[in-house]
């Protein structure tokens, strides 16, 4: 039986990887004097603001004090802040607002399984509030994936058993945290960099509830 969806949100819902990307190369290259590429800004796919900065500053011999880093990350996020404003609607990706429509009107529960703390307002920003049945964020649970607490405590809210449950996932350490938590897991991405996923498509326009229940709720 399907009961219910977990979204994560960055990569699969919308593409914030690109404003964190422009928010944290100004800091590397500005204030901590590293080189900050798209592989980098890859790695830091599902991980937390916080273990994003240890990864950055892994590439410096410079000492900061946890003072110094938490102004980094006060820096970084409004920079962020500054360029999600500017997200709309039309920002959704491909096939997502359509799923979660298809999922309210078949009575299937969806909720948000994500990392970011600034959930909450990219998802006003985009206009799926009232789509979402819980959300559940980096203000909500603070072990990070591939830790499965954020999907864990999604499928608690709902009500709902994982092996009842899909989570769409781009990030490795998202889909490890998925599988860890005894959920199906639809990868967002191509298969190769996605091998733990259960099925993987390029984005959810290729995702149909119909679809899922027969090939694998059957
Ligand atoms: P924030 P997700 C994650 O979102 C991003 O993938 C990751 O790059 C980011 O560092 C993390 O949110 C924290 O974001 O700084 O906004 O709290 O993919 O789990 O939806
Ligand atoms: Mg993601």
């Amino acid at each position: 039986m399907l009961s219910a969806c977990l979204f994560d949100l960055d990569g699969v819902l919308v593409d914030t990887a690109k404003h964190h990307y422009t928010a944290w190369k100004k800091l590397a290259e500005e204030k901590i004097g590293v080189n900050f590429t798209h592989e980098d800004n890859e790695a830091l796919k599902g991980l937390s603001r916080a273990e994003s900065l240890s990864y950055i500053l892994s590439k410096t011999n410079r000492e900061f004090s946890q003072e110094d880093q938490l102004s980094m990350m006060e820096e970084k996020n409004l920079n962020y802040l500054s360029l999600v404003s500017q997200l709309t609607p039309s920002d959704l990706l491909p096939g997502a607002l359509e799923l979660l429509q298809s999922l309210k009107a078949s009575g299937i529960k969806a909720a948000l399984g994500s990392a970011s703390k600034n959930a909450p307002m990219i998802i006003e920003k985009l206009g799926i509030v009232d789509l979402l049945d819980v959300v559940v964020d980096g203000n909500v649970v603070t072990l990070s994936k591939p830790h499965p607490a954020v999907f864990l405590k999604g499928a608690e809210l709902l009500g709902v058993a994982p092996e009842h449950t899909v989570v769409f996932e781009d990030a490795v350490s998202g889909v490890a945290a998925a599988k860890a938590g005894g959920f199906f897991c639809v990868g967002i991405g191509e298969p190769e960099a996605l091998p733990q996923a259960d099925y993987v498509v390029s984005d959810l326009s290729f995702v149909t509830i119909e679809d899922l229940k027969s090939k694998f709720f059957n």
